[in-house]
């Protein structure tokens, strides 16, 4: 199924602009925190190549961390142009074989259609059971502007077999060497997923924490669900940014419905700040992080390359959750392996395009480089449908 759940009907939806409006003093109070906390600035590595122990302290304490100017300009305008080439070419609607010039639509072929859609400025999952309901309470749907469209692309998957300069992005050297001395150096990986947030369109993504799987674990920490990287290709602003509650990923699973009730039941939850980024900019938010984003009623676009890591033992043997769900398949050994080999394939593909870069060494393939070369028979090996083998919990 590629339509999310139509949404509820709520009260009376406010315009574009009252939305906006009713979120001023809340965006400046999220501004102001931002800039208490910081938590930004550069990917710094040691000389033996650990991510800083000062970043890692402050990504432990807060939850997240904002790396800025990682990706740089000609990468951002090669990731623009793919990410750009997906949207023209995607499905008119969930319905659809064909994009808005009437070709063949992109991605029939893959084993999961690579596109979600929604209604202009909906919250597709807040209040529904999807996803495993983790997304408790539904957020303001503002009233969309005459003349848009039926539906909005909300997010595009398999960035690593639909963008070349998305698999490319996928083997950069500081960005595993940042997961690596977060998640261990058996590190895997989880998925990716791209929010497409259209100025004056994008729906909402209601308050939830990612993780579904290890709440009542035994050794649960503030770890174990792993984290999201979300690479910036314009830039963020407070009015369709991402949100996160600093310190909520030490706190266990939210009440998320009764967060919203103690606020009035208003969803500008308070605590929560803006991840306000330049194209460029990559942020690592912890999984386990309360964190959400509302309608775009801005004029702005936000596209956010989102692609997570785990520790390997908080994957083994678990069973498959959220999007793999209906799979029942469990992660053993072959299953984490087949998925990482991505990240090798993506690590070649990236040396190919950019020989005089430091090329990162993912240590599950040590002494297997030669056999996940970037070539048409990996293409066909790895990297087709990939996304089947994504290791969710
Ligand atoms: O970018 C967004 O609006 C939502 C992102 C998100 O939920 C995530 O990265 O887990
Ligand atoms: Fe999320």
């Amino acid at each position: 199924m590629n339509v999310l759940a139509p949404a509820a009907a709520g009260p009376q939806p406010l315009t574009r602009t009252e939305h906006a409006a009713g979120m001023a003093a809340y965006r400046a109070a999220g501004e102001a925190l931002a800039a208490e906390i910081g938590n930004r600035g550069p990917l710094r590595l040691t000389p033996g190549g650990d991510l800083h122990p000062d970043i890692q302290a402050a990504y432990w304490r807060h939850g997240y961390y904002i790396f800025e100017g990682v990706i740089d300009p000609a990468e951002v305008a090669a990731l623009r142009a793919d990410a750009q080439v997906m949207l023209d070419r995607a499905p008119t609607g969930p319905d659809s074989r064909v994009d808005s010039q009437g070709r063949t639509a992109h991605g029939l072929d893959y084993a999961r259609l690579p596109y979600r859609f929604t209604r202009p400025l909906a919250d597709p999952w807040g209040g529904t059971q999807a996803l495993g309901g983790r997304h408790p309470a539904q957020m303001a749907q503002p009233k969309p502007d005459a003349g848009a469209p039926e539906y909005v692309v909300f997010l595009m998957y398999a960035m690593c077999q639909s963008m070349p300069a998305g698999l490319r992005l996928y083997g950069h050297p500081k960005l595993l060497a940042a997961a690596q001395a977060i998640n261990g150096a058996d590190f895997v990986p989880y998925n990716d997923a791209i929010f497409v947030k259209q100025p004056g369109l994008g729906g909402s993504v209601a308050w939830h924490q990612d993780g579904v799987t290890h709440w009542d674990s035994p050794n649960w920490d503030e770890g174990i669900h792993g984290f999201n990287y979300q690479v910036q290709l314009y830039p963020t602003t407070l009015g369709n940014c991402l949100w996160v509650i600093p310190g909520s990923h030490k706190r266990g699973k939210a009440d998320i419905k009764a967060m919203v009730a103690a606020n009035g039941g208003s969803e500008q939850l308070p605590g929560a700040v803006p991840l306000v980024c330049a194209a460029g900019d990559v942020t690592m938010v912890n999984r386990q992080m309360v964190h959400g984003s509302f309608a775009n009623t801005s004029p702005d676009l936000r596209i956010s390359l989102t692609f997570g890591f785990h520790r390997r033992s908080a994957v083994l043997g678990q069973k498959a959750a959220l999007a793999q769900e209906g799979s029942n398949a469990v992660y053993d050994d072959q299953r984490i392996f087949d998925r990482s080999a991505v990240i090798q394939v993506a690590i070649d593909a990236r040396h190919q395009a950019r020989p005089d870069e430091p090329v990162f060494r993912y240590r599950p393939f040590a002494g297997l480089e030669d056999d996940f070369r970037f070539t048409p028979e990996t293409v066909e090996r790895v990297i087709r449908d990939y996304n089947t083998k994504d290791l969710a919990i």
